[in-house]
């Protein structure tokens, strides 16, 4: 029995963190798919030659053509362009759409088995649109966000408190945007309610740090956004489905009647295990938090349904 496979479609930055983690923990093989010519087998061949260092026997092969992903176990997408000056969003949106297509087409044709998780932004679009244009089942495509959102959320509440991360639990409800719903109520430190530890206003605080967090690292950056964080996440997903680990994570999940959600996917706490996403689990939300949860519903179904498909 050799070792998974793991396809990662994109090879900029995130991907390149994503390869290495992935073959530096030993959580499979490596195939970097990128469309620029060198640029992922250069990151694959960097990567491979600093593995004797960190003990890994994992392999990367960085590729440009979509036959080097076949078999694949798992996939993750960032493929997709950024903004450019004069751009619209509209613009680049059609650009992303487009991309997501030709990456929906050669996964459902070289890697149809894989459990795939999209990360490329417009988060909440570009998962619907990668299911939709792959017809794979909607268990075995999910998108990160919320893994990310909540671990802000934990590091500021873990600062905040002064205890460890370890033992901050946290989570994030919604679409991916200025419009999540980060659940305070929820929010525990070794079960512990937040609560019993910090005022309201700090609360308030981390909530709003936390919904405008990637802004908060592209300001500084300047000339990309988060690239670190989204991987680890990404990769935490991705572990769980490869080794079977039941794990409770909230991801854009499709929803078939989950919260009053049809049709489309939404951040949600669900099960990852070997099935992909296996379910969702269902929080009794209070009023307000209905309402918000339903704003950020509405707002990622408003996106959607502008589009010409
Ligand atoms: P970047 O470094 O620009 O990498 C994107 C890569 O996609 C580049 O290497 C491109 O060459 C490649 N690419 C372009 N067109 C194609 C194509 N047709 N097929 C395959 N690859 C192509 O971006 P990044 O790695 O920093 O971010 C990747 C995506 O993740 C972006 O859409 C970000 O907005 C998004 N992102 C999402 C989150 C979430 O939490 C959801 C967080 C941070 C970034």
């Amino acid at each position: 029995m050799g070792r998974k496979k793991i396809a990662l479609i994109g090879g900029g930055q995130i991907g390149g963190v994503l390869a290495q983690v992935a073959m530096q923990r030993e959580l499979g093989d490596v195939v970097l798919y990128d469309v620029v010519e060198g640029l992922p087998q250069g990151k694959c061949l960097d990567i491979w030659e600093a593995m004797p260092v960190v003990g890994s026997d994992a392999r990367g092969n960085g590729t440009n053509d979509y036959r080097g992903i076949a078999g694949a176990d798992v996939v993750m997408i960032t493929a997709g362009i950024p903004r450019k000056p004069g751009m619209s969003r509209d613009d680049l949106l059609k650009t992303n759409l487009g991309i997501m297509k030709t990456v929906a087409e050669n996964v459902r044709q070289h890697a149809p088995k894989a459990f795939t998780i999209v990360v490329s932004n417009p988060l909440d679009i570009m998962v619907y649109a990668f299911q939709r244009m792959s017809g794979l089942p909607t268990h075995m495509v999910c998108g990160m966000a919320g893994v990310l959102d909540s671990a802000r959320f934990r590091a500021f509440a873990a600062e905040a408190v002064g205890v460890s991360v370890e033992d901050v639990t946290a989570m994030v409800l919604g679409g991916h945007g200025d419009t999540m719903v980060p659940l305070t109520r929820f929010c525990t430190i070794n079960g512990v309610p937040i609560e019993h530890f910090l005022a309201p206003e700090t609360i308030k605080t981390i909530v709003e740090r936390t919904q405008q967090a990637g802004g908060e690292v592209v300001a500084l950056l300047k000339t990309g956004s988060a690239f670190v964080s989204p991987a680890l996440s990404a990769l935490e997903m991705a572990e769980a489905y490869l080794h079977d680990k039941k794990r409770v994570m909230t991801c854009a999940a499709y929803c078939d009647g989950e919260y009053g959600v049809k049709g489309y996917y939404i951040g949600v706490p669900a099960v990852l295990g070997e099935n992909g996403v296996e379910r969702i689990i269902e929080l009794p939300l209070d009023a307000d938090e209905k309402s918000l949860f339903q704003h950020s519903v509405d707002h990622v179904k408003k996106m959607i349904d502008e589009i010409s498909w």
